[in-house]
């Protein structure tokens, strides 16, 4: 007899948020599929989506906290692990203040609502400005643009891929990649689609990614030029008078500005640094003006640069001075379900405060991550001395890894929330293992806006919490709890009470909010239906602007309601929202915002800059997910796929042939690595694939380890940031290639 059961959940592991579906027997993962019935995803699943039966069973995922002791890090009780911190963390800071303790977050909070929920709050009670994250190496000029343009740093307009007729997609492989800010299962059939309706895929791409070679042009562009192709794709719509704003004049600002501003940037001046012919750069724009709707997307290519924030700024100004902004088949905003029903306009100012050593300004609340190793080895009032990271890798992750890696080496304490004993969290003297996805509740806080469509989808967990372990809210409001000098002995369950008690009576008192003037009590008892983070995300659903407002609109959204959809569900097609969505202290779209118009005049200089030197960027690929899948044998079988791509006409002039083991220098690192010869990649330029470099001792990754790849990071340049948002600089990275 088995005891079959099939269960429905989001795959958690990148933007996509496919519907998949587990067939569990006897309480083990058979299979998993796309799930057909999910409205959003209709059955598509990529290799990694599979895995998450194996992620949870891989013996060298932790499930018990760890310790280090002399070196070797040993399995603990939680009240040990719980009580090493306390006696070992808090005297730091103390002793040194609240900034000599830091934390990073990792990319997997943004797949975690319980995370989101947790985390603010853990933050505040460090009271530390050392807070950093993967944003900064990342999308963070794309917030920061945002954030100018439209008020708010994730008020964020993605490609209406379903309806639109021409899009232009630079730096995104969503082949491999499965897109990014623009959430969409499937984007490779979506825009085989566009293509089928008879429109038109452009790719802007140093390499002829299978996404270029699936569309209907390749623009092989220099690396880190894409903002001058962009701003002289914008030069061209005024000097041939196709500015078109639709139906936004009364809501766009500053369009004067931007033609002044831009100017100088005509397509036969960018043409000889961008790599990329004039007639070229005005067809596209030409193309874009004419098309019935059109969208440009860039992503992580146009933001990790030194100009990431005026590439992205420049292609939501060209969506806007085509008509295409705000209207299906163009650049669009969700309309997530918890959104709140009133948005209060605010101004945005960054650089509140700098980090200590650089000098470098905050933005949204954190540092640039490329100076975390800065602020841990320079001496002073304010070094860091005590690290906690949260989901993240930063060791393999971030710009000149290997300072880093000394960096957190030398660290006085370290704790590291996650699941693996990797080339970060080896350093960390005290490790608390999250339960697994398949043991966590699932609901895209983060994917629901930035959605190609609307859509939601409550996912409760697969398995039961397994015995011996902490659920990683209740481990991140422990450390809340403990923060706040509450001792290891607080009740996370009675901590986050409290904190919801005070969100309810904030929200009560709010008159913008739909339960404004509600008794608290009321409103704590209706949520009482759900325990923990759930009861903050209903919180949300029902107070925001599709909710029912607890009981005011019997037709509005609530948990519930979204739980009992098993597949999810569809809420239709992206629509309008300018002005309603805009929270600049105008009310208008801004386009020409100071911030960014005035350094323009940066990048002309760099116009003038060429040097001799091959050109590194990073590529991604499907059976990878950042740093942290290859531990996962069916991800990782097969040909190496980690390897120097390099042109035969570069390859020959250096004396490489093919599977021949070349040494890659940077300023920062010299790394040794197999070379792949292909003519899809531009000449000039090199290409390793990121999240490689698993070989550092005391970590527990026995198949990652067996073929660890190489760190890419070891290359890139800490020093060199996109000065407007903090992020780093990850591609486009001057390297000299010789024979080993
Ligand atoms: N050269 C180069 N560098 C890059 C990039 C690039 O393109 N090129 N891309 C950048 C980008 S876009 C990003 S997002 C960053 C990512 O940078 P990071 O966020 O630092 O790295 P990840 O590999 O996502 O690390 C995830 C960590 O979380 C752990 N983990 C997995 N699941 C969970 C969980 O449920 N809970 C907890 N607590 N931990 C979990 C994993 O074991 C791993 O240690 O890297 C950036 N770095
Ligand atoms: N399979 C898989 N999927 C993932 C991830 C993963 O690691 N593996 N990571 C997830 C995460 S955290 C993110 S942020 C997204 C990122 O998703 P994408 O933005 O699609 O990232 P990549 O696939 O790295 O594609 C970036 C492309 O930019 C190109 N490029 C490099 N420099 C330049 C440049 O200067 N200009 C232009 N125009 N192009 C350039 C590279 O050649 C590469 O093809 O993917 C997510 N999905
Ligand atoms: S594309 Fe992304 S969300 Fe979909 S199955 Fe693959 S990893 Fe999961
Ligand atoms: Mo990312």
């Amino acid at each position: 007899m088995t005891d079959q059961r099939t269960a429905y959940r989001t795959c958690p592991l990148c933007e996509a948020t496919c519907g998949v579906a587990l067939t569990i027997d006897n309480e083990a993962v058979k299979v998993i599929r796309g799930d057909r019935d999910n409205p959003f995803s209709r059955g598509f699943i990529c290799p990694k989506g599979s895995t998450l039966g194996r992620l949870r069973d891989d013996p060298d995922r932790l499930r018990r906290p760890m310790v280090r002791r002399k070196d070797v890090h040993e399995e603990v009780s939680w009240d040990e692990a719980l009580a090493e911190i306390d006696r070992r963390l808090w005297p730091i800071r103390d002793v040194h203040g609240p900034n000599a303790i830091a934390i990073y977050v990792g990319n997997p909070n943004a797949h975690s609502f319980q995370n989101s929920f947790a985390l603010k709050p853990l933050m505040k009670a460090l009271g530390t400005r050392n807070i950093f994250s993967a944003s900064t190496v990342d999308q963070m000029p794309r917030q920061v643009a945002c954030a100018f343009l439209f008020g708010g740093g994730l008020t964020t307009p993605v490609p209406d891929l379903d309806r639109t007729d021409h899009l232009v997609i630079l730096g995104a492989n969503p082949y491999e990649s499965n897109g990014s800010l623009a959430t969409a299962p499937d984007w490779p059939g979506r825009l085989e689609a566009i293509r089928e309706r008879g429109g038109k895929v452009v790719v802007v791409d140093p390499r002829r990614t299978k996404t270029a070679a699936n569309a209907d042009e390749h623009v092989p562009i220099r690396p880190g030029t894409d903002a001058a192709l962009l701003v002289a794709m914008i030069a061209v719509l005024f000097e041939e008078d196709l500015v078109d704003l639709g139906g936004l004049a009364d809501h766009v600002a500053g369009v004067d500005e931007v033609a002044a501003a831009t100017v100088p940037y005509t397509p036969e001046r960018v043409e000889a640094w961008t790599g990329v012919p004039a007639a070229t750069i005005r067809r596209m724009a030409r193309e874009l003006a004419a098309a019935d709707s059109a969208c440009v997307y860039g992503r992580i290519g146009t933001h990790t640069v030194a100009f990431g924030t005026h590439a992205a700024w420049a292609a939501d100004v060209l969506n806007t001075l085509t008509a295409n902004l705000d209207r299906p088949g163009g650049a669009m905003f969700a309309s997530p379900l918890q959104e709140r029903a009133a948005k209060t306009p605010r101004a945005f100012a960054p650089g509140r405060w700098t980090s200590r050593v650089r000098g470098w300004g905050e933005v949204f609340g954190e540092l640039p991550v490329a100076t975390l190793s800065d602020e841990i080895l320079t001496e002073g009032d304010g070094q860091i001395r005590a690290l906690i990271t949260v989901a993240g890798n930063p060791v393999l992750t971030t710009p000149d890894a290997g300072r880093l890696d000394e960096a957190v080496g030398g660290l006085e304490f370290m704790v590291s929330v996650d699941p693996y004993l990797n080339e970060t969290t080896r350093h960390a003297d005290v490790v608390l293992p999250p339960p697994p996805a398949l043991e966590k509740s699932h609901y895209d806080l983060a994917f629901t806006v930035l959605s190609v469509r609307n859509y939601a989808m409550y996912s409760p967990p697969v398995f039961p919490l397994a015995d011996g372990s902490m659920s990683e809210f209740d481990i991140l409001v422990k450390l809340t709890g403990m923060a706040l000098g509450l001792g290891v002995d607080a009740d996370p369950a009675v901590l986050f009470a409290a904190s919801l008690a005070q969100q309810v009576a904030a929200t009560v008192a709010d008159p913008s909010s739909p339960i404004h003037g509600r008794g608290p009590a009321e409103i704590l008892e209706l949520l009482g239906e759900w325990a923990g983070p759930e009861q903050a995300l209903d919180l949300a659903i029902r107070t925001g602007r599709h909710g029912d407002g607890f009981g005011v609109d019997p037709d509005g959204w609530t948990l519930r309601k979204v739980a009992d959809h098993e597949h999810g569900v569809d809420l239709g097609p992206l629509v309008p929202r300018i002005p309603d969505i805009l929270t600049t202290p105008s009310g208008m779209v801004e386009l020409a915002p100071d911030f960014i118009v005035t350094d323009l005049p940066r990048l002309e200089a760099a116009m003038g800059e060429t040097n001799g030197h091959l050109l590194l960027v990073s590529r991604r690929e499907l059976r990878s997910n950042n740093s942290w899948l290859h531990n996962v044998d069916v991800l990782v079988k097969g040909k190496h796929r980690c390897t120097l791509e390099i042109h035969p006409d570069d390859a020959a002039r250096l004396g490489l042939a093919d599977g021949d083991t070349s040494v890659v220098s940077s300023r920062v690192g010299k790394v040794e690595i197999p070379v792949s010869i292909t003519d899809t990649i531009r000449p000039g330029v090199v290409c390793i694939p990121y999240g490689w470099g698993h070989d550092a001792p005391g970590t527990r990754l026995s198949v990652a380890s067996r073929r660890p790849g190489t760190n890419t990071n070891l290359l890139t340049d800490a020093d060199c940031i996109d000065p407007l948002s903090g992020n780093a600089v990850l591609n486009g990275i001057p390297v000299n290639v010789a024979p080993a």
